[in-house]
């Protein structure tokens, strides 16, 4: 039977980072993944990365091509139907920006460096099954091209997401977990066009969310707050282009430039904790513990924190034989991935139209907006929260 030190399920951001660091440690960790390669390339996902991410990624060494490309944003606009305002990260912040770069991109630079490690990544591995991580000798199973597979490992890292098949392994008495389901979806587009605005654009208004981002100086991105009974298919790129427009200030709604879509898609929100994130040998990291609506830009940078905790504990095993940091994960990364709930549930409260809402909650909405365009406190403390709190 095969043996690694640690086996890593799920080659998203969360495991190919995971992988990263732990190789440069000198830990042999293998990494299961169910779909192929282009198809994880695929996905359309997160944009933003907050400091804490784009310093571990050069600490993994992949951050070449995010510093050449990275575009680094000292700012943002909040919309509230029609009243602008601008949430300074760098002033507010004492320096701190965010760097606007495609998860596709980041998720490539790491499979492009696990490829020149030489680290071993099998796609396509089907049926995985995780044994015996409530004692000391775990092992995975999976089936490739046919052929049933084992591994036996120290430790396994389910770096799987919200679907994966770690978490669903943990007996359900084992397992606290806590969710808020969200009304309404993001309809999403992607478009080879330049940006309406060189920061991202947040915009509340009475016929829902809408954000402007983008993935380059050439590339945008955007978003519409839809129905859970809509279907891409309902909407023809024209019919997103007006909307959006509808949703944006004039300025902005007059700087949209619009072409055809590349990538359209709805994803449904919800925030989703899972506790706690360790059972024995097996360590939950990423969407397959937690999930927050994109409103904060949270999800990707969510995963990111939990994997500087899980590499820095695992390092610390296998060179000192100490068991605190492994002992001490889910504390420490239940404590951050809480403060991005919060962070994440209170923006999508804020900025999005919920058709349940009294005429009081609509106004508690517009007093928010208020307090937060007249007090630099408040824009401090969403500023410090946006561009990532410390690990
Ligand atoms: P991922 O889900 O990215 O990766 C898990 C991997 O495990 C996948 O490759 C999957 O194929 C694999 N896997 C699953 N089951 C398996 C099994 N049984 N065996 C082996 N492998 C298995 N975040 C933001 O910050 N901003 C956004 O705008 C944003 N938009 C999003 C849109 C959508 C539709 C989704 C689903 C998420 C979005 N997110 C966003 C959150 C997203 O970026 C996640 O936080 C990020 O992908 C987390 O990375 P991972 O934890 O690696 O999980
Ligand atoms: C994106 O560019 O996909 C993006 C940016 C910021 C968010 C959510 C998504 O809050």
């Amino acid at each position: 039977m095969r043996r690694h030190q640690v086996a890593i399920i799920g080659a998203g951001p969360s495991g190919l980072l995971l992988g990263a660091l732990l190789h440069k440690a000198g830990i042999d960790a293998v990494i299961l993944e169910r779909r192929s390669r282009d198809h994880v390339l695929s996905r359309i996902r997160a944009g933003v990365l907050e400091m804490g991410t784009v310093g571990l990624l050069h600490q993994a060494g992949v951050g070449a091509r995010l510093e050449r490309e990275g575009l680094v944003h000292e700012g943002f606009s909040l919309n509230f139907n029609g009243h602008g305002l601008r949430i300074d990260l760098a002033d507010l912040t004492g320096g701190k920006t965010v760097t606007v770069y495609g998860q596709t991109e980041v998720t490539r630079d790491l499979m492009v460096h696990r490829d020149e490690i030489g680290a071993a990544t099998i796609h396509e591995a089907d049926d995985v099954g995780l044994e015996g991580f409530d004692g000391d000798a775990p092992r995975v199973s999976y089936t490739k091209d046919g052929q049933r597979h084992e591994i036996a490992c120290d430790f396994i890292a389910g770096c799987d997401g919200f679907h994966g098949v770690s978490r669903a392994s943990v007996p359900e008495r084992a397992l606290s977990t806590f969710e808020r389901v969200y009304p309404f979806g993001w309809l999403g587009v992607l478009a080879d066009v330049p940006p309406c605005s060189h920061e991202l654009i947040y915009a509340g208004h009475d016929r829902g969310f809408a954000l402007c981002s983008m993935r380059s100086l050439t590339r945008s991105r955007y978003y519409i707050q839809c129905s859970l009974e809509d279907r891409v298919e309902n909407w023809s790129d024209q019919a997103f282009w007006d909307e959006l427009r509808r949703r944006l200030d004039p300025a902005a709604a007059e700087a949209v430039v619009t072409g055809p879509s590349i990538e359209k898609s709805i994803a449904p929100l919800r925030s989703f904790v899972a506790e706690p994130l360790r059972f024995g040998r097996l360590f939950l990291v990423g969407d397959a513990a937690h999930i927050v609506p994109p409103t904060g830009a949270k999800g990707l940078n969510l995963a990111v924190g939990d994997v500087h905790y899980l590499s820095e504990a695992l390092i610390e095993f296998f060179a000192e034989g100490s068991r605190a940091g492994i002992d001490d994960y889910s504390r420490r990364a239940l404590m951050r991935i809480w403060q991005a709930e919060r962070f994440s549930w209170s923006l999508t409260t804020l900025l999005h139209r919920f058709d349940t809402m009294t005429a009081f909650e609509r106004r508690m909405q517009e007093a928010e907006f208020a307090y937060l365009a007249g007090s630099r406190n408040m824009r401090a403390g969403l500023a410090e929260n946006y561009v990532g709190l410390p690990y």
